[in-house]
């Protein structure tokens, strides 16, 4: 028994030893970076304070590494590097830019990436321009990642590629003979095989997908959907397992699959909600809307976030329910995106004709507007303060990877006297099941039905389930996320890896039916 002790703490010390010596590589497609002209003019880059910069930069300076990213500017590149040095040297570790051309970000990532990727895993084939043009700039711009990250890189360092712009670069690195470790982490669903079977070069992308040595998904639906495509797809692919953490097999290389719900920064979130700004901008709020229930829409501008079948369900509410007119007003805060592309300005008016429309035909004497509509990005003393001020939250994409909102927002219910409504199709419903309303965001009297129901909830049903939820991020906040995904591509024993909280988002549906 001791010699077992003894034999499983070696065993770990040489993992963690392993851990603390392997440098980290973390590669996306944007560096995290805002860029701005000082007064000198003299270029400069503040970090971005998203929670998986705030969740990798501890490891990257413990361990030491380099993020690789393009810049998100054309011009100087010279100039920006320099930026990039300083910002460097007062984080504690380095950034490498990649250099796109004007036509590489038309075809790479506005053709490829937003135009057939983003659309076909969010499950819109219909919305997809399969041009073939797209294609090759997609592998070529890949092959570039990959050279700048042969530059950067040392063997023995962890390899961590993010997202959907990058699923190349593995197959890119080996073909350099890189031989480190390549971990990939996609923030997006992957799409079910009679979807993805659609795309003219799926085998490609997903033997790409395949070089890689750890897969990591956010839910296990999105994980299952992989292992499916990859088993029609790929004639010697055989996988193990049907759990969080499965281990594939193509030939003698074998490969980790596994899902990893990202999170956010709990207590960061907790203590800028309880900040007295935060406070102060919240009660303006509910003085500006008095005597309302206040519902919470907040949504990039994008097609698959659901906003405007959300705003029938908001009409249909006030149709069925008129006793709730006066008494509730939905905010619904757009925030600007891909602001050049046609799609995004036609679906920006339709939100807006909607909004126009339900404000006309349902609005009361006495000043009471049913949709407080704000096209704008907030600060992030403002959106703290819409988490605090309302009452209800209404997240209904069509499709998302994960939803960090919803998270947000929990966090931020400092009171636990708030509803979160989530659609069943977002990642962060297997989590949240417990404590949200899981609508279907596709069934409008239903997702009117269940504002009712938060309307009509009692406070201790409401606390509880808040609790639920809140506990639950919690304990699997990001930090822990970056670790699990860390740990998974290193552990010796996977069976006792530690398994995600949550329900398989096949069960979702289930657990909604009952209760
Ligand atoms: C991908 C996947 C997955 C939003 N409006 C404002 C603002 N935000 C912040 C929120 C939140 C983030 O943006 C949006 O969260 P998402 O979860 O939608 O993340 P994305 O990066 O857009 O998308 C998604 C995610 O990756 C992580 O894996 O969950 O499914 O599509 O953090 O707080 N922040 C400020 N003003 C705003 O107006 N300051």
């Amino acid at each position: 028994m001791v010699q077992v002790e003894l034999r499983d703490q070696l065993k770990g010390e040489s993992r963690n030893a392993r851990r603390r010596e392997q440098r980290l590589v973390v590669v996306s497609n944007r560096l995290p970076f805002q860029f701005r002209l000082d007064a000198e003019g003299v270029w400069r880059a503040d970090p971005s304070g998203g929670g998986l910069v705030t969740a990798l930069l501890p490891v990257l300076r413990n361990r030491g590494g380099v993020w690789i990213g393009w810049p998100g500017a054309t011009g100087n590149l010279q100039e920006l590097e320099k930026a990039l040095d300083e910002s460097g040297k007062r984080a504690g570790y380095s950034f490498s830019a990649v250099e796109l051309t004007a036509e590489e970000i038309h075809d790479f990532y506005l053709g490829f990436s937003n135009e057939i990727i983003w659309p076909l895993f969010h499950d819109m084939q219909a919305l997809c321009n399969f041009e073939p043009r797209f294609w090759r700039n997609y592998c070529e711009v890949n092959r570039k990642y990959a050279a700048v990250i042969r530059r950067q890189s040392q063997s023995g360092d962890f390899i961590w590629v993010h997202d959907y712009h990058l699923m190349n670069v593995a197959v890119e690195l080996r073909k350099l003979g890189i031989d480190s470790q390549l971990g990939f982490f996609l923030h997006i669903p992957f799409p079910a095989p009679d979807i993805f079977l659609t795309l003219p070069w799926r085998e490609s992308l997903l033997r790409a997908l395949l070089e890689y040595d750890l897969i990591g998904f956010q839910t296990l639906r999105d994980q299952r959907n992989f292992v499916r495509c990859a088993r029609m797809l790929v004639h010697d692919f055989e996988a193990e397992g049907r759990g969080q953490m499965q281990v594939a097999r193509i030939g003698q290389r074998e490969i980790r699959i596994g899902s990893f719900p990202i999170s956010i920064d709990y207590r960061a979130f907790l203590q800028g909600a309880e900040a007295p700004a935060v406070a102060q901008k919240a009660g303006e709020l509910h003085q500006l809307l008095p005597d309302s229930t206040l519902i919470l829409g907040i949504d990039r501008l994008d097609y698959t976030k659901g906003i405007p079948l959300r705003l029938k369900a908001f009409a249909d509410l006030l149709t069925r329910y008129p006793d709730l007119c006066q008494k509730v007003t939905l905010m619904q805060v757009v925030v600007p995106s891909r602001e050049d592309i046609p799609e995004y300005q036609q679906l920006r008016l339709q939100i807006e004709q909607l909004v126009g429309h339900i404000n006309s035909t349902l609005v009361r004497p006495g000043g009471w507007v049913p949709v407080w509509y704000e096209y704008r990005s907030l600060s992030r003393t403002e959106l703290l303060a819409y988490y605090r001020a309302a009452d209800i939250a209404l997240i209904t994409p069509l499709k998302d990877g994960m939803n960090l909102v919803a998270k947000e927002y929990c966090t931020c219910s400092i009171e636990e006297d708030c509803v979160l409504i989530l659609s069943e199709f977002a990642g962060a419903a297997s989590q949240l099941a417990r404590g949200a309303l899981l609508v279907n965001p596709h069934d409008i009297e239903a997702v009117a039905d269940a504002i009712h129901t938060a309307f009509a909830m009692p406070p201790e049903e409401r606390r509880a389930r808040m609790r639920r939820m809140r506990t639950s991020i919690r304990e699997n906040d990001v930090f822990r996320w970056v670790d699990n995904f860390l740990r998974a591509a290193i552990a010796t024993d996977l069976s006792a890896f530690p398994q995600p909280e949550g329900l398989p988002l096949e069960a979702v549906s289930e657990f909604h039916d009952v209760h």
